[in-house]
């Protein structure tokens, strides 16, 4: 009765680690556990066991069912936990959703796409180059004089390859320069893009900033169709109520040359600390192309004529939004960015 028992244990200890699907479950209860199973069978074999040695047997038995029991349920608790994992954890449908947090454009890019958005719709494409500009196309062919305060170390960085020829383009004028050299007129383009300046640092400059410039040459251009053009551009973009003034001015690639104003968007003109209590706000400058800069790039300044602008699109979207500081734009500090 003793090998009988010892013989059940060990079979039912090795099958019992072999318990996966229900079917594996129920079938190994209905084999060892049930009525007619056998356990059951052993403990029927009590009766031919001699009285003397009924305590020693029947403890035995209790002993062997306590323990196939016990390893049984721990086997089914130990498949529960192997199931679970395998499926990964449960989902907790009472737990609050995760938010979404939407990308969004850098506000020049928003200010530059409204820009060329503006002046696509007129006839203007979109022209870009290189940011390491030659001193050719940066200065000379600008009609830069060769002394002017721009050349300097100061004020121009410039690429140290020994040469002197090569700068960080200080404006985007050096595209205008390829695009008239590549093509005949008209021209109707413009140029967005970064540049650099060798500047002390302030709230109002910093070493890089971005340009959009436009161009377009044709025969009879006036200075009537650049102020028209820069007019519908500036209420376009600032409100169909916005004044526009033309300053004269200077610049070396341009004669005659103005800078441009709008009425003041913060005051309507009667004068604020935005626009220092002068009621008109400076955005570009402009005018009508320089005859000698014609003549560097192949074109017969009789033949035809031009006008020119340029803009920093930190200073309009500084305008635009009411930003007082041009280095927010380049700290990508979220609790700005987000604001756009
Ligand atoms: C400013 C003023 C300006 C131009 C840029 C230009 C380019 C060529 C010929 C003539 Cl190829 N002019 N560009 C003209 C006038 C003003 O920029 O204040 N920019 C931030």
């Amino acid at each position: 009765m003793n090998d009988e028992i010892e013989k059940l244990k060990s079979e039912a200890t090795s099958e019992i680690s072999q318990l996966n699907s229900p079917e594996d479950f129920e079938n190994f209860r209905l084999k060892y556990l049930s009525r007619k199973g056998w356990l059951a069978q052993l403990f029927e074999k009590m009766r031919d066991v001699p009285k003397d040695e009924k305590p020693a047997v029947g403890k035995s038995l209790n002993e062997l069912r306590g323990f196939i029991e016990s390893k049984f349920v721990e086997r089914k608790a130990m498949r529960a936990t192997e199931l679970a994992s395998d499926k990964g954890p449960e989902i907790d449908l009472t737990i609050p959703g995760r938010k979404r947090f939407f990308g969004r454009q850098h506000p020049l890019t928003q200010t530059l796409n409204e820009i060329k958005r503006i002046f696509t719709g007129i006839g203007f494409g979109i022209a870009d180059g290189p940011e390491i500009e030659d001193d050719y196309h940066n200065f000379e062919a600008l009609n830069f004089p060769p002394d002017h305060p721009a050349r300097d170390m100061q004020d121009t960085f410039f690429v140290s390859d020994n040469s002197g020829k090569f700068v960080l383009r200080t404006h985007t004028s050096g595209v205008q320069i390829r695009v008239m050299e590549n093509n005949k007129p008209p021209v109707r383009v413009i140029m967005p893009g970064r540049c650099y300046r060798n500047e002390a640092i302030s709230a109002r400059a910093y070493c890089m900033f971005h340009q959009v410039e436009g161009l377009y040459v044709d025969k009879n251009v006036s200075l009537a169709e650049l102020k028209g053009t820069i007019s519908y551009f500036a209420k376009e973009l600032f409100g169909s109520e916005v004044k526009t003034r033309f300053r004269p001015s200077f610049f070396p690639f341009t004669e005659p040359s103005a800078e441009v104003d709008i009425g003041c968007i913060f005051c309507g003109g009667k004068g604020c600390r935005l626009c220092k209590h002068a009621g008109w706000l400076e955005i570009m400058g402009c005018g009508m192309v320089d005859p000698n800069v014609f003549k560097f790039v192949g074109y017969d300044p009789a033949e035809v004529s031009g006008f020119a602008f340029g803009m920093g699109i930190e200073r309009i979207a500084m305008l635009k939004y009411g930003i007082d500081d041009i280095r927010l734009f380049f700290e990508n500090d979220l609790r700005f960015l987000n604001q756009f």
